[in-house]
């Protein structure tokens, strides 16, 4: 709590700046690698030409339907997870999910993820920063299969504490549409418990559908689990903007742990830094 009142202190109103000092604040292991992209960011004479390339270091990631995404694209991102893997983030994001601090609840979990999703999306700009998650959204009757691209990445990540090597056994696709077909329902509730209880009953069904590491905690060490999580984050920004949502949020006492982010620090996600197109 002292921490999070000093950040407050610290960063004054602006929102981007307030959120670039609680990103690293909170994955310290940032702080550990040094990549070419940082060392440009860093350099305070290089600081003012980037602002002049906004194509090069974008100052909003736009979260991009994973069917729409360009042969580039795509590389670029299973690039960006590999070097994320490689610098050993994934491993630690994957024993941090897999630890005591994971929450599944149905008050935390979307809360919880978003500040998740962030940190890897941070991990990422760390190689390429214009590298956003996509979504993998599982509504569109097109995209009721596994995302056909990521069939053949599977990892081996080495976390702090184990070995993962991802494995998957997707469930027959005609199914996946009756798994995830309590959505209508879910963005009609009108109150923040009864949207997210049935969204954490569909979230768990994806999980279970594409099974293997997917239907464990240590499903963060699949690169399709990013997408998951980014389609539920959507749904909920989605339904939070609707009439039923009507802006509620949860009510959530204290810090996000084991981060210093508040539920207040989750509401907007333009200030977290990204939007989904
Ligand atoms: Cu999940």
């Amino acid at each position: 709590m002292a921490n999070t009142k000093m950040t407050r202190d610290k960063v004054g109103t602006n929102p981007r700046h307030a959120m670039e000092v609680l990103i690293k604040e909170n994955l310290p292991i940032l702080a550990k690698s040094m990549t070419f992209a940082k060392m440009l960011q860093m350099d305070k004479t290089l600081a003012v030409a980037i602002k002049k390339w906004p194509w090069f270091f974008p100052s909003i990631c736009h979260r991009k339907d994973q069917a729409d995404l360009t042969d580039i694209e795509k590389s670029r991102y299973i690039c960006a997870f590999n070097m994320v893997n490689n610098d050993g983030t994934l491993g630690e994001l994957v024993d941090l999910h897999n630890g005591s601090y994971s929450q599944h609840t149905n008050l935390r979990l979307l809360p919880w993820h978003r500040i998740f999703l962030l940190l890897f999306e941070e991990a990422l700009h760390n190689y390429h920063p214009d590298v956003c998650i996509p979504y993998w959204d599982w509504t569109n009757p097109d995209e009721q299969h596994f995302p056909d691209w990521l069939t053949g990445i599977l990892p081996t990540v080495h976390t702090p504490t184990q070995t993962v090597n991802v494995i998957r056994s997707p469930g027959p696709e005609a199914s996946l549409a009756g798994v995830v077909s309590g959505v209508p329902s879910a963005m009609a509730q009108t109150s923040y418990n009864s949207f997210t209880s049935p969204i954490n009953g569909i979230h768990g069904g994806v999980h279970i559908w594409v099974g293997g590491t997917m239907s464990t905690f240590d499903s963060p060490a699949d690169p399709v689990f990013w997408l998951h999580h980014a389609n539920l984050d959507r749904l909920w920004w989605v339904w939070y903007n609707s009439t039923a949502g009507n802006h509620q949020n949860p009510v959530i006492v204290g810090e996000i742990s084991p981060w210093t982010y508040t539920e207040a620090d989750t509401r907007s996600i333009t200030s977290l830094g990204y939007q989904y197109v």
